[in-house]
């Protein structure tokens, strides 16, 4: 499932169980502050936190988005929440003080009752509210060549907006989030402490990381020595985290808003690329077609560098194909360590989704590494 527009009312229990319609139902009233929910829906296909889609009967607000935070991988909930009120205040500012010349959206946080900026439940569980962009939808592979310039528009316009706001403003809301070396370091501690089920998909996995692990501090190596500067960033810009106007088919928004920390650009253009340019999407089971298409590769660095050339520096360039086949990488390991350490960190459908998910990224890294002149040559000719 992805996110998008409702298109009828739909039975409060539609997809849940009906205790926790009804707990759900409470918790969205402890937010609501005009109208009566009408419904309650399971939404989105996060792999971390709980979403759902509250319906409401106001004229004012029809929808807001209801989650529940992993606390479990989010440790300190209470800073995501002060990041975001910042960074969507400063966002909201620059707007009104210039605004653009299309439909652009930031999603709000909707205080509850006792202005909070969360709900915590007696057991502990942080819920919080966030605005629902109306008349919009995501995706989770990729269309055309214009989809691919409008989703790397929208990063492009999310760095924009937040690049003039102080990185350490905002709090370090989940530490070691893309530090490749750190995720090698808890690999090979998961990998010490397991006996992986011998299978050619996993001595596939193993050999594929050893083989690289030298190179993996690329990104952390280029921050120290300050040829990469630190900066604000969005964390998780994948494809479905781009939200589309479904008349015009332009893109509105950025969503998903935890991981807006300091960080590197050069993550975000990682992780967008291996998202957006893997045709076969990050679920796929059919391996032996998971490829990086550099046509959609062009046209996405098209889209944000037409927003993006106004900050970016020689470096900068010089590092976004090593970003693209890092960030692809580092998932790829992200993913496989959580297999080897019993699924604990992403959520999964059965015991080896983590192995398939690995196996995905690391075909991708694979194509990626074996187009590196053409990719190379894009990015040249895009400067
Ligand atoms: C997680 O929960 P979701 O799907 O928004 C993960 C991202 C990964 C992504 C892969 C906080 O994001 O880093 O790229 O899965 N988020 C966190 O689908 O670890
Ligand atoms: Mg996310």
């Amino acid at each position: 499932m992805r996110w998008g527009v409702v298109q009828s009312k739909t039975n409060m229990t539609e997809n849940l169980k009906t205790q926790d319609a009804d707990n759900l139902v409470t918790i969205a009233n402890k937010f609501t502050l005009q109208g009566k929910v009408t419904a309650v829906q399971a939404f989105g296909n996060g792999n971390i936190n709980d979403t759902f889609l509250i319906t409401l009967d106001s004229q004012e607000e029809q929808h807001f988005v209801l989650q529940r935070i992993n606390t479990q991988v989010f440790r300190q909930p209470q800073l995501i929440m002060r990041n975001m009120c910042l960074f969507t205040e400063h966002i909201y500012q620059r707007l009104q003080y210039s605004p653009l010349s299309r439909r652009w959206e930031v999603p709000r946080v909707l205080l509850t009752k006792d202005s909070q900026e969360y709900w915590r439940e007696a057991d502990g569980s942080f819920w919080r509210a966030i605005s629902f962009i109306e008349s919009a939808q995501s995706f989770d592979t990729m269309g055309d060549r214009s989809h691919a310039q409008e989703i790397g528009y929208a990063l492009g316009m999310f760095h924009n907006l937040i690049s003039d706001l102080p990185p350490e403003k905002l709090a370090d809301t989940l530490e070691g989030f893309h530090i490749t070396p750190l995720y090698l370091q808890h690999y090979q501690e998961v990998l010490a402490k397991t006996r992986p089920r011998q299978s050619p998909e996993v001595n596939y996995c193993l050999q594929f990381v050893s083989d690289r692990s030298g190179w993996a501090n690329i990104l952390e190596n280029a921050k120290a020595t300050n040829h990469l500067p630190l900066r604000l960033m969005h964390g998780d810009p994948k494809i479905n985290n781009v939200m589309f106007d479904t008349v015009t088919q332009q893109a509105v928004s950025m969503i998903d808003l935890d991981t807006v920390k300091p960080g590197l650009v050069h993550y975000d253009i990682g992780d967008c690329l291996r998202s957006g340019c893997n045709r076969a999407g990050e679920e796929t089971e059919q391996w032996e077609s998971v490829y990086f298409d550099t046509d959609l590769c062009q046209g996405i660095l098209q889209g944000y560098l037409s927003v993006a050339k106004a900050f970016l520096t020689d470096n900068d360039y010089a590092y976004i194909y090593d970003a693209i086949r890092l960030i692809a990488f580092e998932l790829g390991l992200r993913f496989f360590a959580d297999y080897l350490a019993g699924n604990v960190y992403f959520k999964v459908k059965h015991s080896e989704h983590n192995l398939a998910r690995a196996i995905v990224q690391f075909k991708l890294t694979e194509s990626i590494e074996s187009q590196e002149t053409t990719i190379r040559n894009i990015i040249r000719d895009l400067k």
